[in-house]
């Protein structure tokens, strides 16, 4: 019978944060980043001294900037933001490189909805059985988008994309918040045995505000966070790091983390 890689190189007490930094590729440098956080090594250092449990990197940076300090997750598929058009994103990376670079886990990209969705679930398909052969486990961002996606935070959209996760094979799922508790547990539910992560999104407007997304998102059920702009672009990324996983690993209260 085949068993699932586990994701336990990348959880604390089953719980887990993640650093995502794939954002030059998928945005563009000029929307995110400013003169600090345009520098890989930058945001290495983040993930190492902010204790995160992984890092995820495209495979340029990975070969020249991973130090193996925090797990990697080599995301393997990536799209630019120039073509318009239904959202494709395709594999750009092996998964036998992306264990050369010392990959511990392989993330890849599915906008459910595309008219091409098909497409990266054949692709999807054919790297989780290749990275569950080597043992590693598969981390699906899936983002509802397209034409035919009308809300792509909704109860039923989201756990849409959670379950789509779930019956491709990933170990893990990387999905937007729905914006309170009591719906995305929903797709928690419908993720079940695969781990749930929220998605950081664009920087909110107060450190407060992140923080109770990701409070709500616990609440929920879910694994935990895999999170980039809410970090790096704070003037304090490792202070946001260490609320963050008094929320995730604490299980603090909003309150408490700011009162601290
Ligand atoms: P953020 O926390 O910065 O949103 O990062 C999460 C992420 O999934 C990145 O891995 C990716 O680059 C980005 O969001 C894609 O954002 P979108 O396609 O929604 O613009």
């Amino acid at each position: 019978m085949h068993k699932s890689p586990s994701m336990d190189n990348f959880l604390t007490n089953g719980k887990s944060i993640l650093l995502a930094y794939d954002q030059g590729f998928e945005h563009g440098p000029s929307l995110d980043f400013n003169e600090k956080n345009v520098d890989p090594s930058y945001i290495m250092e983040i993930a190492a001294k902010g204790g995160f449990n992984g890092i995820v990197f495209q495979k340029g940076l990975a070969e020249k900037y991973y130090d193996g300090r925090v797990p990697l997750i080599l995301k393997v598929n990536g799209k630019a933001a120039l073509a318009k058009g239904e959202p494709i994103s395709m594999q750009n990376c092996s998964v036998e490189y992306a264990l050369s670079l010392g990959a511990k886990a392989i993330g890849y990209t599915i906008y459910l909805g595309s008219e091409r969705d098909g497409e990266m679930f054949q692709e999807f398909g054919r790297i989780q059985e290749q990275a569950h052969e080597h043992g590693i486990p598969a981390i699906a961002w899936i983002y509802p988008r397209g034409q035919a996606v009308k809300d792509d935070t909704s109860k039923e959209i989201v756990a849409y994309a959670a379950r789509v996760g779930l019956e491709l094979g990933a170990d893990a799922v990387k999905i937007k918040y729905t914006g309170d508790p009591q719906s995305f547990s929903w797709a928690v539910k419908s993720a079940g045995k695969a781990l749930v992560y929220m998605s950081g999104g664009p920087k909110a407007p107060t450190d407060e505000d992140f923080l109770k997304q990701v409070r709500g998102v616990m609440m929920a059920g879910a694994t935990g966070l895999a999170v980039g702009r809410n970090v790096w672009q704070n003037e304090d990324p490792l202070r946001m790091a260490r609320s963050l996983k008094a929320v995730i690993f604490g299980e603090k209260s909003v309150e408490q983390v700011i009162e601290a």
